[in-house]
């Protein structure tokens, strides 16, 4: 089973942001725009895991989420993994938020504590918008970058769970199906 954990977002702040996204997307409708129920926070992907260990995944989620107590986290900012000249990823972001690093970190050390590794790579937490498959040209992207720095979306919205996803991959994109949500009991943090 392909499996990522992530936080889900709130259908209406799904909405909102792809209300706010309609003129970028005209700028380029050629990009593969992610269906806006199908964005999230990716905050562990673990690839292809037996399932077998599909339990070992959910005691990862549900052991980092008894150590937080529910807490919101603010998105916005569009920016592009590299960057916008060599974009292969278009991101919203999320404002700086103490309580999701630690909730990452405790993902992470939940994940080598049941044997899947820790990622060792920095944690960048963004919701992915879009993906280049096929570079735009230099002016395009240009006209792309600058339209994207002027999108004005911000919303605050509420972590409750974590979300484990099994992806499927198709020919015409992934499909992900929630298989478990791990509350956030509110514990010592
Ligand atoms: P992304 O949001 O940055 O694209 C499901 O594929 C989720 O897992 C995506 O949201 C994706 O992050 C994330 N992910 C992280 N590493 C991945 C990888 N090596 N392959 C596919 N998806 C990955």
């Amino acid at each position: 089973m392909r499996l990522f954990l992530a936080i889900e977002l709130p259908t209406a702040l799904l909405e909102t942001l792809e209300a706010a996204l309609a003129m970028l997307r005209a700028e380029a409708p050629e990009l593969a725009w992610v269906a806006p129920p199908k964005r999230h926070l990716t905050l562990r992907f673990l690839g292809d895991v037996p399932g077998v260990r599909l339990e070992a995944v959910v005691a990862v989620a549900e052991s980092a989420a008894a150590k937080h107590r529910p807490f919101a986290m603010e998105i916005g900012g569009l920016g592009a993994f590299p960057n916008f000249r060599r974009a292969r990823v278009v991101w919203i972001g999320v404002a700086q938020e103490p309580r999701l690093e630690l909730l990452h970190h405790d993902v992470e050390v939940a994940a080598d504590t049941h044997g899947f590794g820790i990622e060792g790579r920095a944690f960048r937490p963004h919701v992915t918008l879009a993906r280049v498959r096929t570079p735009l040209p230099e002016d395009r992207m240009r006209r792309f970058a600058r339209a994207a720095r002027k999108i004005d979306f911000s919303a605050t919205c509420a972590v409750e769970e974590i979300t484990l996803f099994e992806s499927t991959l198709a020919p015409d994109g992934a499909r992900y199906r929630k298989v478990h949500a791990a509350t956030l009991a509110g514990g010592g943090r």
